[in-house]
Order: C-alpha cells, then sequence, then structure tokens
C-alpha cells in the first residue's frame, strides 16, 4: 500500500515545498543523527563503504539495531531475511546489503503512514491525549496552522484544566493561528468544556474541532477516567464523536512509547498517533516496536521536529528510513 501523492502543483509551487520539504528532512536527519550515529558506529563502515559481506558485518549490524531501540523482534526478523538472502547471494556487498536494509525497514514502517482525513463529519472532533509534556497542545497549534492552510475552519477546546496556565498556552496558539479557542477558568470540569466546545463548534458549522487534554491529574487513574468521562459527554451530542483520539508520543522515550499506546488505548480507543520531539535525541526505533505490535494497528499522522509553528509533517515511511540510514555528509 503506498500513500504517494501525485503532485499537480505548477513548478513555481513544487520547487517551494521541495525546499521547505528539504528543510524539514535536514531537520528529521539531524534529529535522527543520535540513532543514525549508534546505527553507523555498530555497523563499522556499512553505510559507507562498501565491502564484502561475512559474518562479523552480519553480527554488528544486529547489535546496531538492536542499540537502536528498533526492538527484538524486529531486529531479528530483518536479520533472518537478510542473512537468507546473503546465503542465496542475492547481496553480494555491503551496499547492496545497505539497500536490502533500507527495503525491509521500509516496509515495516509503510502501514503507519496514512493521512488524517477530516471531511467524512463535520465537526470533525479530534482528542489529543498523552503523557504530560509530550507536545500535545504543541501540536494542536501546528496542526490549527496546516487545517486552515487546507482551507478548513478550526476551533480548539482547551480541555487541560488542570495544570496552571494551560488553558492561556492553547489561547496563544489560538491567537496566534487567529482561530477560537473554547475554555473556562482552570479547574472547571473538562468535560464541560468539551461540551461547550462541540454544541459552539456545531452552532458555527466549524470543520475541525480539535481538543486539548490533560497530561497530568493527581494520579493516573484520574486521568484516564477523566478521558473517559469526556469521551462520553461529547457523545451525547453527537453519538459518532469522537472522530480521532490522537495519542502524542514523545520520540525520545524509547520502549516506554509501547506501555503508553496499550495504557491509553484502554481508556479510549486510539485513531492514530503523533511523535514529536524527533529533532532531539529521538529513539527513533520506537517506530519499528510500535509498527510490530500484534493487537494495536494505528497510523503515524504526524512527527514533530521541532517548536515552531512549521515543524509538523505527515509522517513518510521512505523519508524516515532514509534519514535513519543516510550517510554523516550533506
Ligand atoms: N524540539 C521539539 N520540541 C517540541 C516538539 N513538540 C513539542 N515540543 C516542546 O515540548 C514542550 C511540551 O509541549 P506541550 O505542547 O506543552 O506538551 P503537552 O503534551 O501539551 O504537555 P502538558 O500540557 O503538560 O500535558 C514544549 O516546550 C514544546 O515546545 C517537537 O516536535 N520538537
Ligand atoms: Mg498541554
Amino acid at each position: 500500500m503506498s500513500n504517494k501523492q501525485t503532485s499537480e502543483s505548477p513548478a513555481e509551487q513544487e520547487g517551494e515545498s521541495n525546499k521547505q520539504r528539504g528543510g524539514l528532512f535536514s531537520r528529521l536527519k539531524n534529529g535522527l543523527a543520535k540513532t543514525r550515529t549508534q546505527l553507523a558506529e555498530g555497523v563499522g563502515n556499512l553505510l559507507l563503504g562498501e565491502r564484502e559481506i561475512d559474518d562479523s558485518v552480519l553480527d554488528e549490524l544486529e547489535t546496531a539495531l538492536l542499540v537502536t531501540d528498533v526492538g527484538v523482534d524486529t531486529t531479528s526478523d530483518v536479520m533472518a531475511e537478510l542473512a537468507q538472502r546473503v546465503r542465496r547471494k542475492e547481496l553480494n556487498n555491503t551496499r547492496a546489503l545497505h539497500g536490502a536494509l533500507a527495503g525491509l525497514l521500509e516496509q515495516r514502517l509503510q502501514p503507519l503512514q496514512q493521512k488524517l482525513q477530516t471531511e467524512a463529519h463535520t465537526p470533525y472532533v479530534i482528542f489529543f491525549v498523552g503523557v504530560n509534556g509530550v507536545g500535545k497542545t504543541t501540536t494542536i497549534g501546528k496542526l490549527a496552522k496546516q487545517l486552515q492552510a487546507a482551507g478548513k475552519s478550526v476551533m480548539l477546546a482547551a480541555g487541560d484544566t488542570f495544570r496552571a496556565a494551560a488553558v492561556e498556552q492553547l489561547q496563544v496558539w489560538g491567537e496566534r493561528n487567529d482561530v477560537p479557542v473554547v475554555a473556562q477558568p482552570q479547574g472547571s470540569d473538562s468535560a464541560s468544556v468539551a461540551f461547550d466546545a462541540l454544541q459552539s463548534a456545531q452552532a458555527k458549522g466549524v470543520d475541525v474541532l480539535l481538543v486539548d487534554t490533560a497530561g497530568r491529574l493527581q494520579d493516573k487513574a484520574q486521568l484516564m477516567d477523566e478521558l473517559k468521562k469526556v469521551h462520553r459527554v461529547v457523545q451525547r451530542i453527537d453519538a459518532s464523536a469522537p472522530h480521532e483520539v490522537v495519542l502524542v508520543i514523545d520520540g525520545g522515550v524509547g520502549q516506554n512509547a509501547l506501555s503508553q499506546v496499550k495504557l491509553f488505548n484502554e481508556a479510549v480507543p486510539l485513531s492514530g498517533l503523533v511523535i514529536t520531539k524527533l529533532d532531539g535525541s529521538a529513539k527513533a526505533g520506537v517506530l519499528f516496536a510500535i509498527a510490530a505490535l500484534p493487537d494495536i494497528h494505528l497510523p503515524v499522522y504526524f512527527v514533530g521536529v521541532g517548536e515552531k509553528i512549521d515543524d509538523l509533517r505527515e509522517f513518510e515511511a521512505s523519508d524516515f528510513v532514509s534519514a535513519l540510514l543516510s550517510a554523516e555528509e550533506a
């Protein structure tokens, strides 16, 4: 399955968007530098030079993949496939091995690549959930701009009524994008904010309602209870809502992301993911672990590659693997 877009925009526009793509690509690449360096160190010159493949090359590659948090299962699957191809003489040197590795990794991430579509309902209600500090509020701010640029009207709901300054933080993003923010004072009922917001969004014919939620309450059980309540209350107005529940994950947390996926998915059924901070010291391998989850299949709608408003991009498996495996230069 490929979601490659065929662009029909005029050459000039395309040049502009390629330039932007280039900038984001290099940021992604820089962000993945740590993971990439681990890979490169582990496999010597595998990613750069061309030499014969022997057992030590394969051993080094296996260790390198494990170090980058790709996960035991993915690593052993990938290594078994590569070893078989080497035995069949299909891969004759490290350059060919590199290409085969890229292909196998991309194949695993391809199912995660899906676009967020907001046309099926009006208003299209999207909850953003996740532990504190992962980038929920920032992602909402960035996404509001992208949706507007795509011609959609947007409203924000300040559902994090727990943390001091959370409402103000969302209001700042609202002002920056010139979109309405529905809010109540700190300490109010989060479900009541979401309820008000959905009513208002319906009345105004808003296309997309982005609902911010708390990352921390007194304890985890309370946080999950609150999410369930917001979910329930919103359904009183629109039984089909929320249309998406997006879990935001900090790309630096490694395997811990898996327990966050499971934990939140038990409280409110998730429909997609955003992986933030891939410009930082991301443990990029965790995407493979997410892709390999046996019972939960979630698309990665976006990746965050910085704190600024334009630092959000759609996840593309091939770009991601290229950034991961590309050589140090350039
Ligand atoms: N470098 C980098 N920083 C990010 C990214 N996304 C968010 N941040 C930063 O991470 C910090 C936390 O972001 P928030 O959006 O406040 O996170 P949150 O999930 O809303 O946090 P709580 O409201 O406390 O639950 C802020 O300093 C953001 O600027 C990203 O993609 N890259
Ligand atoms: Mg927040």
